[in-house]
């Protein structure tokens, strides 16, 4: 695989640092932790994977490949600004400072708050962490990790008296079965996957397992694909325990010597028999009972699960119920085998370590246990340690909603966005005294809430550490000058410290000096009752940081190179040093009512991170999906009189949404399916946030993002539009007024953009003009605009030129536009003679531009039509079309996905 990133980007010269070197870091999205190896020459970067990390050997998804798009100047925030004017640094923390004091003063330090992210570095993280529960002396730090792996925190804590993940990447490799549930591995955690997929070609007696309700490209190259009942998780795995506990799949062994609880647990169970796991699954008997034989008789065998287990309303008794399983086949420890949960965030598990989340103390120790709480009070020398747990984030919103929290800093995380009830949270936000935002962004729905904006340095400019999914602790490099006066996350917090009068304990000069910190208080009075110890680098110095290989902790004196898997003796870190089975509570109620019939599932794709304020800045990345959309089966939209490609109307008690409409049978009936990618900065009504109830497991805090309920109704469009444009300034351009329905993304050298509108506009060239305005304003007496309009059939077309070059196109049509977008997008820029111009308004690629159809090989930019091109000239495996067409023989992530473009029979195998 040969996993180089093409179009190395060219960068302005005063960004560009020294050159002519190679870094060694680590990939900022996901928890795989990818190795990256920056090459940079005196003007240009480039990405390739590390062939040495252990994450990754070498390999690099679409966004690992598409880092270099996401450098650069393009939208950062370069300057402190209050209210939007630009002020020092110094003047910021001055009045951070004071506000915080003044709020602390009269209403005690629960009235402040911050609200931080699993992607900042272990080392923001801990001083963030220490100024909250030690100095400020509250603990309401909470996290976006809060809705991400809270459920996974409690339910290890249950089972192992300790966040510890058991096992580690290898594990996957050298399994015999591997069930992934709620986890869209092929897309969240593609390296990963691709490691699985390499297994399996070794040895194809690896079966595969995959457990979700919608039919993912995960499921491509699964063995079994169990479609269950939303919510119905916590029932499978009991009817798993119980069909163990029958089949003599108990390891009496283990049990006896390493376990509390399996007798009640298996008690709680028995009501679990087949019947009633079909019942509240909806599944197959015959499948149930194939996926538990395979259980049943794979010794090596690991459970993968993500967000489909954590974000529910019983997302840590789902994780418990996949925990008692491994509990009672005693397969935990061993190579091959053990739960794993995968984190999200590239930082999620370091936040984790050092306390990010509002119940916990720094280094895996807990706030509600004195004995930490004076262990962590004499190592900081802290004058006001947080006596209780602070807020959860659901929690901690709603409190500055009721005005009860004055001040909040966030940092990293765009809960405008990605907090459920997301109107509320902004409304919270636009009532609080004082709110903070550090970005690296300057347009995010969070940060024009912002009383004052931080510049943060970016991935590529700063340096620190991250843990990836198998407790594997990795360098994040330096290699860029950060733009303006952005500054590292953790030197922020340490200027508001100084100037609230603890200069003292916050006076590091050197992210070097934190994790110093910060594996001392690992290793700190640690007889080995805590599982994460780190002595081994207690002393690291400048150059041993700069050094750091990736390692698993624990690391210490007696296990130098860490340890890749964790319970190997048998002990667990609870009181009696046995693993505990825990009894799953009474299933929660469904969200759905008559009103609100759908259950709203809400998730991921491929190419896009989060709230887009990165890869949304990559052409290559915007490319896959370019809009907002809604999964709906063929028969609900049939029934809902909703076509493929019409706009939708999603609604919920909270709020509603305008997504294209994905009729497709891989969704199950009375279910939906809606990325969380879109905001207010790329879409006019995307954020599907705004609809998801904040309902929370209640012992997690997590909230349950899989199962909101809601509305569909077809949204009678008049009109529908799809244009592109040439412009440099992507957020300053304003779509059509009118347009209820707009989306935009970013394309080489410019936009493009989907539109809706219920009304019926009288003047068509008003709105073509009002796309073009960018290029029309700047260009005023050069730009020529043609049209083609045919009124009968309620189609007009409009291109605009500047000179010979194709600037704009927009298309306007009663039904959705029908033209090839990859086509259009190609256009821009490009010079036409006087008589070629027609085409463009023929809306129609020629032979010299053939359509290639949407967008499957992201590295190789290969498109749908291409590939069904070359199975029409019988390439049929993914071998034969990756040599006619390149798709998918670079970083693989698209290889389920042309292998359901392939017919059914054939040969999936690369
Ligand atoms: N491309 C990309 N990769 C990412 C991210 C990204 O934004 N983009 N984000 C990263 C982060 S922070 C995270 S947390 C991970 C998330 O990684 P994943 O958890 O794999 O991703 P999701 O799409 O959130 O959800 C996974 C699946 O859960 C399924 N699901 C829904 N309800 C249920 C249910 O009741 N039971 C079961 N068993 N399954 C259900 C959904 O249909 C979905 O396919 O991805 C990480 N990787
Ligand atoms: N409906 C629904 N909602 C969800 C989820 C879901 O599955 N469904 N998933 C949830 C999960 S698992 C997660 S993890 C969250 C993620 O949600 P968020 O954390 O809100 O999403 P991001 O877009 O990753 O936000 C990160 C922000 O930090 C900024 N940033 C990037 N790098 C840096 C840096 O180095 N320093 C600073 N200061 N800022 C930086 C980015 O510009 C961006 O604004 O969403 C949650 N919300
Ligand atoms: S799998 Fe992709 S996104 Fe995740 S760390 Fe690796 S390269 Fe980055
Ligand atoms: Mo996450």
């Amino acid at each position: 695989m040969s996993n180089v990133a093409r179009n190395p980007v060219a960068l302005d010269a005063t960004y560009a640092a020294t050159p002519g070197d190679v870094t060694r870091t680590t990939c900022p999205y996901c928890g795989v932790g990818c190795g990256v190896l920056v090459k940079k020459t005196a003007d240009a970067v480039s990405v390739e994977g590390d062939p040495d990390h252990p994450a990754n050997f070498g390999r690099l998804c679409s966004k690992g490949l598409a880092l270099v798009d996401t450098l650069g100047r393009d939208n950062r925030l370069l300057y402190p600004l209050i209210k939007d004017e630009r002020v020092s640094w110094d003047r910021a923390t001055d009045v951070i400072a004071d506000k915080f004091r003044s709020i602390i003063a009269e209403h005690g330090p629960d009235a402040v708050a911050f609200y931080v992210s699993g992607q900042i570095l272990t080392e923001d993280y801990y001083v963030a962490n220490k100024l909250m529960k030690g100095f400020i002396g509250s603990a309401n730090i909470d996290t976006n990790s809060r809705l991400c792996m809270a459920s996974s925190v409690t339910g290890h804590k249950r089972a192992f008296g300790a966040d510890s993940v058991p096992g580690c990447y290898e594990d996957l490799e050298l399994a015999d079965l591997i069930v992934l549930t709620g986890s869209n591995l092929a897309w969240c955690h593609p390296v990963l996957y691709q490691r699985i997929l390499a297994a399996k070609e070794k040895r194809p007696g690896l079966k595969i397992v995959v457990i979700d309700p919608r039919k993912t490209a995960t499921c491509e190259f699964a063995d079994l694909h169990l479609a269950i009942a939303p919510d119905s998780d916590v029932a499978l795995f009991q009817g798993l325990l119980n069909y163990l506990d029958k089949r003599g799949g108990r390891n009496d062994i283990f049990i006896r010597n390493h376990t509390n609880g399996a007798d009640t647990a298996l008690n709680a169970a028995k009501t679990h028999t087949l019947g009633c796991v079909a019942d509240e699954t909806e599944l197959h008997e015959g499948d149930i009972i194939a996926f538990y034989e395979l259980f049943l008789s794979t010794r090596k065998t690991v459970t993968v699960y993500s967000q489909g287990v954590n974000q529910a309303a019983d997302g840590s008794d789902r994780v418990n119920a996949i925990i008692n399983c491994h509990l009672l086949t005693g397969r935990i420890g061993e190579p091959g085998m053990g739960p794993f949960s995968v984190t999200g965030q590239p930082n999620a598990m370091g936040g984790r370590e050092v306390g990010g989340l509002a119940n916990q103390l720094a280094s895996h120790m807990e706030l509600g246990d004195p004995v930490h709480r004076d262990l962590v009070q004499r190592f900081w020398t802290a004058p006001r340690m947080a006596e209780k747990p602070g807020l959860k984030a659901v929690d901690l919103f709603e409190a500055i909603h009721a005005g009860k929290v004055k001040a909040v800093w966030i940092m990293a995380t765009n809960p405008v966005a990605s907090m459920p009830n997301a109107d509320r949270v902004r409304e919270a936000l636009k009532k609080c005294e004082l709110v903070v935002v550090s970005d690296v962004n300057a347009n995010t729905d969070t940060a024009a809430c912002a009383d004052i904006l931080l510049p943060s340095a970016s991935w590529g400019e700063k340096n620190g550490t991250v843990t990836n999914s198998e407790r594997r602790i990795s360098r994040q490099r330096r290699f860029l000058k950060a733009p303006g006066e952005a500054r590292d996350d953790w030197r922020q917090f340490c200027d508001v410290a100084v100037k609230m009068g603890w200069g003292e304990a916050f006076s590091y000069e050197a992210a070097a000096d934190i994790f110093r910190e910060y594996a001392s208080l690992c290793a700190f009075e640690n007889d080995g009752a805590r599982d994460l110890n780190l002595s081994a680098l207690k002393d690291i110095d400048a150059q041993g940081y700069d050094a750091l290989a990736p390692v698993q902790w624990p690391v210490s004196e007696n296990i130098v190179k860490g340890k890749a898997r964790l319970f190997a003796d048998g002990r667990f870190f609870t009181q009696n040093g046995k693993a505990s089975f825990i009894v799953p509570a009474a299933s929660p109620d469904k969200q759905t009512t008559p009103d609100f019939p759908f259950v709203l599932n809400t998730g991921r794709i491929r190419d896009h991170w989060h709230t887009m304020t990165r890869t949304g800045r990559s052409a290559r990345l915007s490319q896959h999906f370019a809009e907002p959309f809604i999964e709906i089966s063929p028969r609900d939209a049939e029934r809902l009189r909703i076509k493929d490609a019409d706009i939708v109307r999603v609604s919920s008690l909270y709020g509603l949404a305008l997504t294209r409409a994905l009729v497709t049978d891989r969704q199950r009936d009375g279910s939906v399916f809606a990325p969380m990618h879109w905001t207010e900065e790329f879409s006019s009504k995307g954020r599907i946030d705004a609809l998801v109830a904040a309902v929370t497991d209640p012992l997690s805090g997590q909230p349950a993002l899989k199962s909101g309920a809601a509305r569909i109704e077809r949204f009678d469009a008049a009109w529908h539009g799809f244009g592109v444009l040439a412009t440099r300034d992507f957020s300053g351009a304003v779509m059509p007024a009118g347009a209820d329905y707009w989306a935009k993304a970013r394309i080489e050298g410019g936009l493009r953009a989907e539109l809706a509108s219920a009304m019926d506009y009288k003047n068509i060239r008003f709105a073509a003009d009002a796309f073009f305005e960018p290029v029309l304003e700047r260009h005023a007496t050069e730009a020529q605009v043609i049209q083609y309009c045919d009124r009968r059939r309620g189609v007009h077309r409009f291109a605009v030129f500047i000179g010979d070059r194709l600037k704009g196109a927009f298309f306007m049509a009663k039904t959705p536009v029908e033209i090839s977008r990859s086509w259009a997008c190609e256009l821009l820029g490009r010079s036409f003679a006087p008589q070629e111009r027609v085409a463009v308004l023929a809306g129609r690629p020629g032979d010299d531009a053939p359509d290639r159809g949407a967008i499957v090989c992201t590295c190789m930019n290969v498109g749908a039509n291409e590939i069904a091109g070359a199975v029409a000239k019988g390439c049929t495996s993914l071998a034969k079309i990756g040599a006619a067409t390149g798709a998918g023989t670079n970083c693989g992530s698209c290889r389920g996905e042309i292998k359901r473009l392939l017919p059914e029979t054939a040969d999936a195998q690369t």
